[in-house]
């Protein structure tokens, strides 16, 4: 099995430090912790944008400073998420401007809990076009079964370059639960040599990533995924959910992946990857 990436989310889409004192809530804070998840065994640092003032926000000013200080911070790499909830999707497409090394693309529009997560196709597309002109390396967020043939059809069309890199996000309310079988049916499905991981939310988080690392996945954990340790139990930090997930992986002797085996495996452009 190859040693698997572990991916620190750092911040998401809905939860602030209003929820969770822990969570980084500026460009400054966000780079601290990206430093602190690599030295812990992270190489890749997905990202939701904070300004100074804490907000959310998809200004492509922020997002070039912020994948600056983190490449500054560490050798971690830098993958930005252009799936915020409550941005016009233009917003979303102009981030991959700020040319971090990876960025989300979500395939298809659904209910994300009591939101919307829009995704036109048209603009889907396009967004995916620009990335292979950038050398932004696609993280591919599958929610449901459905979205994986709409990247099988990405493909097919030329606007996804193998290997593939994707996420089964599972416990959304709207896409699919955590569950071991469609995980399965899931990776079943993947074109060979696919690098993949499960992401869990919430309380499918800690059983849905451990299974996914024994079936030979990727592993991904952060303040984006889950703000507790266990029922009751806030996690104080990334750092605290980064170390007990590549402590997990260790007691399955598994060694996270180094970023220089990241690049190599998922072919990421080395220019966007200043530091390895
Ligand atoms: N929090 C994830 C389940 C992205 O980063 O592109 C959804 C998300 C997508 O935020
Ligand atoms: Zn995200």
């Amino acid at each position: 099995m190859p040693n698997p990436i572990i991916t620190a989310a750092l911040t998401g889409p809905v939860a602030t430090k209003a929820d969770n004192a822990g969570m980084p809530g500026t460009v400054a804070e966000i780079a601290a912790d990206a430093k602190a998840c690599y030295e812990a065994g992270a190489s890749v640092i997905h990202i939701h944008l904070r300004d100074d003032q804490g907000a959310m926000t998809a200004d492509l000013d922020v997002a070039r400073r912020t994948v600056e200080a983190v490449r500054e911070a560490c050798p971690g790499i830098t993958q930005l998420s252009t799936g915020g909830l409550q941005f016009t999707y233009e917003e979303r497409m102009a981030l991959v401007e700020a040319r971090p090394a990876m960025a989300t693309l979500n395939p298809c529009t659904m209910t994300f809990g009591t939101a919307e997560f829009r995704n036109p196709p048209k603009q889907m597309m396009e967004l995916a076009a620009r990335m292979i002109e950038l050398g932004v390396k696609p993280e591919i967020e599958i929610y449901d079964t459905g979205h994986l043939d709409m990247m099988l059809y990405l493909l097919h069309k030329g606007l996804l370059v193998e290997p593939l890199q994707v996420s089964f996000v599972m416990g959304v309310r709207g896409g699919m639960r955590g569950d071991p079988q469609i995980l399965s049916w899931l990776v079943k499905e993947l074109p060979e040599g696919t690098s993949w991981q499960v992401i869990a939310v919430a309380k499918a988080n800690l059983p849905m990533t451990t299974i996914g690392l024994a079936m030979g996945g990727n592993a991904r954990t952060g303040m984006e995924d889950t703000l507790t340790l266990a029922k009751g139990v806030p996690a104080e930090s990334n750092l605290q959910l980064v170390e007990r997930l590549v402590g997990i992986a260790r007691s399955m002797q598994l060694k996270p992946a180094t970023v220089p085996e990241v690049v190599d495996r998922l072919k990421l452009n080395p220019e966007l990857v200043t530091r390895t």
